[in-house]
């Protein structure tokens, strides 16, 4: 017996092969294709993830925990009445691209197949679905061309609305190995800040948010003028030439008009088009900058159309590369989530309806698409669904407009959440809630970005009553009178009709076919190795899609899309733009508990230019009110010279859990790309203005305070809570009024406020620093003097570390912030990194911090020489 669970990292699509020891805990799998051994600091502390405060253990029912029978009798009863009152299209499922495979084919078998209605979408919707789209009208079929050993080939590399440092980190390392190994590998980052990523790119372009159409087409154009394109591959191999030649003749996509609309000077724009020009092996990586976007398909059609003029497609090194964000975005795409999917890379015309009817032996298959995620909000708005499950997402704070879809939500008949914890936006708004069994515990198959399929194994059992999300769906399935087909007793046992399915009477029409694995054993399923699709690719080296040229269409070519116009900008006010930070997943559910993950940024806050806080006249301790039409957000604005000076950046990842005021979603609208039904998260018009409190205060506890003011954010220390307070008005005495008045209280005066001193029992419980903006403190050194005796000493030498200041956390895995890496750079004269992760073993273990790292060395280099000059 092996004394490790092989298993997959349940975070991003890179999909890391994990290996968990009897005592829990992780390393990377050195034999596992898409990791080699290596781990973020996400992965790296899934350890510590894993211990949720709060785990939801039980079936809850408007608040009072029932046993399974009763909740499965309750959902199946409700679910039956609304369907016979109001018809099929009154039911709707919710889902996530972080649910197993498995979960996600039982979902789309009971909707689509049984209540007999498509309203069933997930939160790929937000994230995949342009990319989706395109792939469909270009290939035929929604498929990634490309595969991992394409970044060792390729001798240009270009990244186009992706943080890839901070959101595929070790996607990034390989790529950081390929370009060591090969020095004439280089990047072109396409984003309108200068991200971690940007910093390391060849070329940057910072363009004009919102304005890569404009820039990919006139790349088209630039490559028919110069007669740069692959003749014998696109004759043999794509269809639309002449029309998109004739459409891209317009004069705005020549490069003056391009370079006008993108906002680059025409010699970058050029620089690019040539670097692209010339090196036949290029791949470019996509992500939310170019799905999340009012044009998100034609974005992506656009640097597909790039690629099919060029013929840079299914050769080494040369293939346009959708990065997919979850753990199994891909998974469901290849079951057919999408409410415009039926299954298995099926759509719904008449043939395959029969085909898929016939397969699950049902008289109800759904008639056709139906709503996606912001039309399920908008329907669940007008009352026409009344009942709504959502599985593994969190739409109370990650859609858009996410204060109206709340109002949605809450006024849904029947919402039943499937959840690890209770202690969500959405799970808080549950009629019913059901525990589900979380990472480490469920056991079923992923797909990463490239089409490798992956297990998750279990390796400890779930707490309480939580179950696995495809159990909990067959007894709800089979309650409803819907037995036989939902009979499953395992993961394999599904895993083994979603292969069957997917071979089913393809003679090779569908790409997606798992056909082979339709007859696995139970101890095949179980030893099952990551393996990629298409199968006959296994033996024969990387799986690596259409290397005969050979599509996925009806007449076998590729499909170039039709130009169309750049949308323009808008109005122009500040322009928002929302993403991710590199230490926090979504939401925060699985990483905001953990201290080490959410050091590196303490509070929600705003990006922006130095100089446009200084228009804004922000002063030192002001708060920030971002706000529109919809709603006004209240955050900590930093100053943060990646920005242009129009644009504003903040987080995505704030829920009313961890803060109030931070959650950004409520200013996006829930507007986005027509064909894809993809909302455009990175570009909201916004105004700004400061916000002086009238007082702010640092609460450092192991419980929250007794009253909460207008604002606050919290986050877990090594020890406790550190909750940051401001009060918009009055004074902070009111907040010290509403503390428990029995305690003994020190008061310990500082040169710009008080400490306060909460004594029970001889033992520290409570630390309130007023007076001082909790930004410019440093909490955590203060988290030892919880739970012992106050010792003078060892407060003053805390409290003299957290007066220092609030340094960035840079490297997690060994607590090194940015102010220290900046002392040793300085005292030790440092010129390398490998100097410095010597002296601080900064970036030693994940790497995940090598690329900011590498910027502060250049940074502190540059300061040195201006100064000795
Ligand atoms: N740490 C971390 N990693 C994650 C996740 C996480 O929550 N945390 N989530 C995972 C998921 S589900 C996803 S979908 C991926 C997302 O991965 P990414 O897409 O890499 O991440 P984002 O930060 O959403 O956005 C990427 C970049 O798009 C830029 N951008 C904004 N507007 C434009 C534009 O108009 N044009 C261009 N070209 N760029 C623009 C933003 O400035 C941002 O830097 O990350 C995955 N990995
Ligand atoms: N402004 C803005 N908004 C965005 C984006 C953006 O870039 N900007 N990006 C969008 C994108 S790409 C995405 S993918 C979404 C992500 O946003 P969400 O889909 O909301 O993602 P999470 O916060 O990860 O929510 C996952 C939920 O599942 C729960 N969970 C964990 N494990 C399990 C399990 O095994 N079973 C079940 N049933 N539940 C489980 C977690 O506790 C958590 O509540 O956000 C979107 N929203
Ligand atoms: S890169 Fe990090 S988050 Fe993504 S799968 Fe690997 S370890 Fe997990
Ligand atoms: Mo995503």
């Amino acid at each position: 017996m092996t004394a490790f669970t092989e298993t997959t990292c349940p975070y991003c699509g890179v999909g890391c092969g994990i290996r968990v020891d009897q005592q829990g805990a992780v390393q990377g799998d050195k034999r596992h294709p898409a990791n080699r051994g290596a781990l973020c600091v996400k992965g790296t502390a899934l350890t510590e993830s894993q211990r949720l405060p709060s785990r939801l253990l039980y079936p809850r029912i408007k608040g009072k925990e029932v046993d399974w029978p009763a909740a499965i009798e309750h959902i199946a009863l409700r679910l039956n009445d609304i369907i016979e009152q109001h018809g099929p299209e009154a039911v709707a499922f919710y889902g996530s691209g972080q649910m197993l495979t498995e979960d996600y084919y039982v979902a789309n078998k009971l909707m689509k197949g049984f209540i007999g209605s498509a309203n069933i979408d997930t939160n790929s919707r937000l994230c995949m679905s342009s990319a989706v789209a395109a792939h469909q009208y270009a290939f035929g079929e929604d498929a990634v061309p490309a595969c991992y050993d394409d970044i060792d080939e390729a001798e240009l590399v270009v990244i186009a609305g992706a943080n890839t440092a901070w959101t595929h980190p070790v996607l990034f390392r390989r790529l950081e190995a390929a370009r060591a190994a090969k020095p004439r590998q280089q990047w072109v980052v396409i984003d309108p800040r200068a991200t971690a990523t940007a910093r390391q790119a060849d070329l940057h372009l910072a363009i004009t948010p919102g304005s890569d159409l404009a820039l990919f087409n006139g790349l088209a154009r630039y490559l028919l003028d110069q007669g740069a394109i692959d003749r014998d591959f696109v004759t043999r191999h794509v269809a639309g030439l002449d029309e998109l030649r004739q459409q891209l003749s317009a004069p705005e996509f020549a490069p003056e008009q391009v370079a006008d609309t993108t906002g680059l000077s025409l010699e970058r724009l050029l620089h690019f088009y040539r670097l692209f020009q010339a090196h036949p092996q290029t791949l470019t990586l996509f992500c939310m900058g170019i799905n999340q976007s009012l044009q998100g398909t034609h974005n992506a059609g656009a640097i597909i159309n790039c690629h099919l003029l060029t013929g840079r497609i299914g050769k080494p090194g040369a293939a346009p590369f959708s990065l997919t964000g979850q753990p199994n975005a891909m998974g469901g795409r290849e079951v057919g989530g999408l409410a415009n999917q039926l299954a298995a890379h099926m759509d719904f015309a008449p043939a395959n309806r029969d085909r898929v009817a016939r397969f699950w032996g049902t008289e109800r298959l759904a008639q056709g698409p139906g709503h996606k995620a912001m039309d399920m909000m908008a329907a669940l708005e007008r009352g026409e669904i009344k009942a709504l499950w959502v599985m593994g997402t969190n739409p109370a704070v990650s859609l858009p407009d996410s204060a109206r879809a709340r109002r949605a939500l809450a006024r849904c008949e029947l919402l039943i959440v499937s959840d690890i914890s209770p202690a969500t936006d959405t799970a808080r708004l549950a009629d019913v809630l059901l525990p589900a069994a979380g990472w480490g515990e469920k056991d079923g198959t992923v797909t990463n970005s490239t089409r490798i399929i992956s297990r998750q194994r279990p390796f400890r059992a779930a707490p309480g009553a939580a179950k696995p999300d495809w159990w909990a769906l067959c007894q709800v399935a089979r309650a409803m009178g819907f037995t036989g087909a939902f009979d499953f007793d395992s993961p394999a046992a599904i895993f083994r009709e979603h292969a069957a399915l997917s071979g089913f009477e393809n003679r090779g029409e569908r790409l997606f076919n798992l056909g082979a694995l339709g007859t696995l054993s139970d101890a095949d399923y179980d030893a099952l190795h990551p393996l990629s699709w298409p199968l006959a690719g296994q033996h024969g080296g990387p799986a690596r899609l259409f290397a005969d040229g050979r599509f996925a269409t009806a007449d076998g070519r590729a499909r170039l899309r039709t130009a169309a116009p750049q949308a323009g900008p808008g109005t122009r006010a500040l322009l928002l733009n929302t993403g991710r930070l590199r230490d926090q997943w979504h939401t925060m559910s699985r990483t905001g508990h953990v201290a080490r993950l959410m050091a590196a940024a303490t509070e929600p806050r705003a990006h922006l230019h130095p100089d446009t806080l200084a228009r804004l006249g922000l002063g030192q301790n002001d708060l920030l009110a971002l706000s529109n039409a919809r709603a006004s957000i209240l955050v900590r604005p930093v100053a943060d010279d990646d920005m242009a000076r129009e644009q504003v950046f903040v987080p995505m990842h704030w829920s009313g859990e961890f803060s109030a005021g931070g959650r950004v979603n409520d200013l996006t609208e829930a507007r986005g790309c027509a064909l894809s039904g993809q909302p455009a998260f990175k570009q909201s018009q916004v105004q700004a203005s400061p916000v002086r409190p009238g007082w702010q205060a640092s609460w450092i506890a192991s419980e929250a305070p007794a009253s909460l003011p207008a604002w606050w954010s919290r986050r877990p220390l090594s020890r406790g809570e550190c909750w940051s307070l401001a009060g918009l008005e009055g004074s902070a005495e009111e907040l010290r009024a509403g503390l428990t008045v029995t305690d003994s209280w020190l008061d310990w005066p500082l040169p710009q406020g008080r400490l306060l001193i909460r004594l029970t029992a001889g033992k520290v419980n409570a630390l309130l620093l007023l007076g001082l903006s909790p930004w410019h403190i440093d909490a955590e050194p203060l988290a030892a003097l919880l739970d012992a005796p106050l010792q003078p000493s060892l407060l003053l030498t805390r409290l003299g570390l957290a007066l220092a200041g609030n340094s960035r956390l840079v490297c997690s895995c060994w607590s090194v912030s940015e102010a220290q890496i900046q002392r040793t750079i300085e005292q030790h004269d440092l010129t390398t990194l490998a100097q410095l992760q010597q002296q601080l073993k900064c970036g030693t273990r994940c790497g995940s911090c090598v690329p900011e790292l590498k910027q502060i060395l250049v940074a502190c280099r540059s300061q040195t020489r201006e100064t000795s000059t």
